[in-house]
Order: structure tokens, then C-alpha cells, then sequence
């Protein structure tokens, strides 16, 4: 972040002064940001770019996703990938190369919601819903719910979450493969730890006055960018 290279710059060989920029340089690039009106650009096909999501949470007994997304893939790609220590698909919203297929990932268990309208090129609003009382799992595509599902999920995510956008986790904070990558525009990350109902959903989707993300909150995210990702104004198709 170039807030903070500068003050690398005056970094002298005195050892501790050395130390306190650089605590100074970590405290600075996971300073929250208001991005409304922005969006992540993902222009490149790579195995390394991505952004990475900070959150203080390690435990979680239900959690709610909603992002906006913006791609002409067909292929598989990841849309959000939380992997734990002990498991790499924690928490995994990923768009499967048939068409209409989006699958749902909860440690390491999976579900499909099929008949899904992704068309290319197009805004989507995709929310994931999962709570471990119940085991149910749902996606919703632009405010339409698919069916529940049950995850074999067992009990509450836990351990130290890495949370990344543009590639797909096989490991904890790595393992990422360039056939899942995504390329595209991303915008609007929330993330709760509790199931939204159906009628905030909506209120997501139709950018409402809805609670925003207590985990994840587009309008104070502390987050890091790695490679060739843009943090940019939100392209929408209408003039005013
Ligand atoms: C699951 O997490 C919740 C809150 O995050 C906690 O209150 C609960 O005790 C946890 N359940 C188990 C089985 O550890
Ligand atoms: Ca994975």
C-alpha cells in the first residue's frame, strides 16, 4: 500500500526504528476502507493475484456471503474462498463449468444448487447462507432462493480464517490453481455469522438499507492486494 512505503523509505539501519516502521507498515495496510462505489478488477489469468480479507473472527456456528460479481468465464472459478487450518473448502462459493451449476462449500462437504440463471457478462448478486444447527445450506442468485440442501458439515467453522477473492484455496492461504481462477469484476463483499433471512437478503440484492456485514463490511474493509488486481470505481451500464 503506498501509504505506507514511504515511511519504508526512511527506514535506517538502526534496528528498532527499523522494527517499528514495519509494525507501523502492517498496521497501515489492515486499516479499514470505505469501498462503496468501488470494485476489484481482476484482469489477468494468473495462479497469484487475489485480495485477501482480514477478520479478527475464528469461529463460526453460521455464516452468511453476499458479494456482487462480474465475469465472462464458463470454466470453473472460485467466487469466495475461507479456508481454515484444517480445512482448505471452510466456507467456498464456486461456479462449476456447467452452466448452471453453483456449488457451496462448507468444511470441506459440498453441495450443488443447480438451475442457476449466471448468464456472462452481467452483474450478479450471489449470497450463501449455512448454519450448523440446522445443516442447510442455500444460494441465492439475484434475490432467487435455490433449494436448501444438507451439509455433512458437522459442527462450527474454526481455527484462523484466510479469506481470498480471485482464487481458489487449496491449502491454508495457497494451493491456488490458474484453471479456478477468476477474472472479472467483484464488488459489495459482506459477510455475517449468522443466516440473513430472505427479506434482508432482498435488501442486500436490491441495495436497500440493509445491516451490513459484522465479519466482512464493504463499507470498512481491511483487506491486501497481491498481483495485478485494481481497486476501481463500479462500472454500472446507465448514465445519470
Ligand atoms: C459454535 O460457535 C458459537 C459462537 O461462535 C459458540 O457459542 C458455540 O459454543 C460453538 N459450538 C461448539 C460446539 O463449539
Ligand atoms: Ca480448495
Amino acid at each position: 500500500m503506498h501509504c505506507c512505503t514511504q515511511h519504508l523509505d526512511t527506514c535506517t539501519d538502526h534496528k528498532m526504528k527499523c522494527l517499528l516502521l514495519l509494525v507501523m507498515l502492517t498496521a497501515c495496510t489492515a486499516a479499514p476502507q470505505d469501498l462503496s462505489g468501488k470494485m476489484f478488477t481482476f484482469p489477468q489469468r494468473t495462479n497469484s493475484a487475489h485480495v485477501r480479507l482480514e477478520t479478527s473472527r475464528e469461529e463460526f456456528s453460521a455464516v452468511t456471503v453476499c458479494l456482487r460479481s462480474f465475469t465472462d468465464l464458463s470454466r470453473n472459478h472460485a467466487l469466495f474462498s475461507l479456508a481454515t487450518p484444517s480445512a482448505d473448502n471452510a466456507f467456498l462459493i464456486f461456479k462449476k463449468t456447467a452452466a448452471d451449476v453453483i456449488e457451496l462449500t462448507v468444511r470441506n462437504s459440498n453441495v450443488e444448487a443447480g438451475g442457476q440463471d449466471y448468464k456472462l457478462n452481467t452483474w450478479h448478486s450471489v449470497c450463501a447462507t449455512w448454519d450448523s444447527q440446522s445443516e442447510l445450506g442455500q444460494l441465492w442468485l439475484d434475490g432467487k432462493p435455490s433449494a436448501k440442501k444438507f451439509i455433512s458439515s458437522g459442527s462450527n467453522i474454526t481455527g484462523e480464517p484466510i479469506i481470498i477473492l480471485g482464487q481458489e484455496q487449496d491449502s491454508h492461504g495457497g494451493g491456488f490453481d490458474i484453471k479456478q481462477c477468476f477474472t472479472g469484476m467483484i464488488s459489495e463483499v459482506h459477510m455475517w455469522d449468522y443466516a440473513l433471512s430472505p427479506c434482508e437478503i432482498q435488501r442486500y440484492v436490491n441495495d436497500l438499507n440493509f445491516t451490513p456485514g459484522n465479519v466482512l463490511n464493504w463499507r470498512a474493509l481491511q483487506f491486501q492486494i497481491t498481483g495485478r488486481v485494481l481497486l476501481e470505481n463500479k462500472q454500472v451500464n446507465e448514465c445519470h
